[in-house]
């Protein structure tokens, strides 16, 4: 896959050369590629924002800018000429020439960025995430590269304020990056997430040693008993569901909860909404 960043702080996303994405941009899955905004400014001192029309408070990005800036990148179909000698294996994140582009807008008025999304767009060949400032990019923008075929997805992380869609970057090439094949080194991790409990909350986790601080392991967890051990484990998750995230308990499927399921969350307090 091949992700571009556009951004007037293009040093913010350096966190992407490490860990997790850095492994997947080393052994070439992903070609990533970082741009300065500012690059495509025509004046002297490089203006990318202006006041908004019909007045307010703010700057407002400039259309002309990010047109020209995305017009650039999306046609750049990344022969590994520019992308810098930071030891990437050439054509394993896949042959872009021609393929499809997803334009990435985060912004806390886009539509919930989730796991199904991340599962969604590590399918795709290329991203280009544009990182917003200020009160946001023209409106204009959006619209006109949707009109020219590009899918557009205006995107929220969550429902809080940043200064800038540089982390909502972050986090979506994060999440996205780690789902293409072969990154993660334990496959199994990435099975177990999508298949454990679907729906659910994660059941909380110990490891070595059984007892510290006066504070002991579960003892089931000791006891070799693989059906035991899944049953609690799927208890503690609806317990802490259902006291964390009861929306995520509204969210189930009809038959994903049986008569046992019911008691444990009718144990924990829980009663189904009036409808
Ligand atoms: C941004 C205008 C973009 O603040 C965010 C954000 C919050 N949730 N998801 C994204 O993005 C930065 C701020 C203001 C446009």
């Amino acid at each position: 896959m091949r992700v571009d960043v556009v951004s007037i702080f293009p040093d913010y996303l350096a966190p992407l050369e490490l860990s997790l994405v850095g492994k997947a941009r080393q052994s070439g899955l992903l070609d990533l590629r970082v741009h300065d905004l500012r690059d495509w400014a025509t004046d002297r001192h490089r203006t990318v924002d202006d006041t908004p029309f019909g007045g307010g408070a703010g700057m407002v990005m400039r259309p002309d800018v990010w047109g020209r800036a995305l017009d650039d990148v999306i046609a750049d179909t990344g022969s590994d000429a520019d992308a810098g000698s930071d030891g990437e294996q050439a054509g394993v994140a896949g042959d872009v020439v021609g393929a499809p582009v997803r334009l990435v807008i985060p912004t806390p008025s886009g539509e919930v960025f989730t796991q199904r999304t991340a599962e969604a767009w590590a399918q795709d060949a290329r991203l280009v995430v544009a990182c917003g400032r200020y009160e946001g990019i023209d409106a204009r923008v959006a619209e006109r590269f949707r009109e020219r075929g590009v899918v557009v997805s205006e995107v929220s992380i969550g429902d809080y304020v940043l200064n800038g869609g540089e982390v909502a970057a972050l986090v979506v090439v994060e999440a996205v990056g780690r789902l293409l094949p072969g990154v993660v080194g334990n496959p199994e991790s990435l099975v177990e997430e999508s298949h454990g409990a679907a729906g659910l909350l994660e059941y909380p986790v110990y490891t070595k040693p059984p007892a510290w601080e006066g504070h002991e392991v579960p003892e089931v967890l000791l006891s070799g008993h693989h059906a035991k051990i899944a049953r609690w484990r799927r208890d503690r998750a609806l317990e802490r569901t259902a006291a964390r995230r009861p929306d995520l308990i509204e969210a189930l499927g009809a038959d994903a909860l049986d008569a046992h399921d019911r008691e444990v969350l009718r144990a924990a307090g829980w009663e189904p909404p009036a409808s």
